[in-house]
């Protein structure tokens, strides 16, 4: 089922649990090729989310922006036709990422307040996919200082972030332990982008 979460984004509730494993091999397959990091912020401060990714373009360190990485493996059918059947479900039918970013978190991770405003085309939506333990995600408005509400995102969740949502800042509060039949102690978070 689907809710609206926000103006311009709507949550699809267990919208790709019937796709967890060939998901989670999908992010296995790429860690292979490119081993989860923990990056280091602009501010110097390593990251408590291990990342990866794959497609075109994959987030810069340090300073702002994205690297087009001719290192990184291409989107997979797998994973593009995931991405577009939930872009779709959420009205955004024109949806063509080119990127995909991958978060592990683990016991106590969590990301702080942020905006996700370095892609290319700010009219384009982000699809967020969530599996393995479920996590409590903060979403406020386009002021830092908004008030922020909770949500939780559990196995299979999808959120589309698009229109008015696009520029709201948003966060993941620590994740508590647990495990998961899936993905042992870990949440994964995987977002599909237009970055370039
Ligand atoms: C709202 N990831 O990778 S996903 C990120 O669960 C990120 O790992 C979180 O924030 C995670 O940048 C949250 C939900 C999400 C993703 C992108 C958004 C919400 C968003 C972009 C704009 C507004
Ligand atoms: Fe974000």
């Amino acid at each position: 089922w689907q809710e609206p979460l926000a103006s311009g984004a709507v949550i699809l509730r267990r919208f790709v649990q019937g796709d967890d494993d060939a998901l989670f091999r999908e992010i296995n397959r790429i860690a292979t090729q490119s081993p989860f990091i923990h990056r280091i912020t602009p501010g110097g401060v390593k990251m408590s989310v291990a990342m990866t990714g794959c497609g075109a373009a994959q987030w810069l360190s340090g300073r702002d922006g994205y690297l087009s990485n001719a290192e990184s493996l291409p989107l997979s059918d797998t994973l593009l036709a995931v991405a577009q059947r939930a872009a779709i479900a959420a009205d955004y039918p024109d949806f063509v990422p080119d990127s995909c970013l991958i978060n592990r978190y683990a016991v106590g991770s969590k990301m702080t307040l942020h905006q996700d405003k370095n892609e290319r085309d700010l009219h384009q939506p982000i699809v967020s996919v969530s599996l393995g333990l479920p996590a409590v995600f903060l979403f406020g408005g386009r002021q830092r200082s908004d008030k922020t509400n909770k949500v939780l995102l559990e196995h299979g969740d999808v959120v589309v972030w698009g229109r008015e949502s696009r520029l709201c800042f948003h966060g993941i509060s620590p994740l508590k332990p647990g495990i998961h039949p899936l993905t042992g102690p870990y949440r994964f978070n995987i977002t599909f982008r237009k970055a370039l």
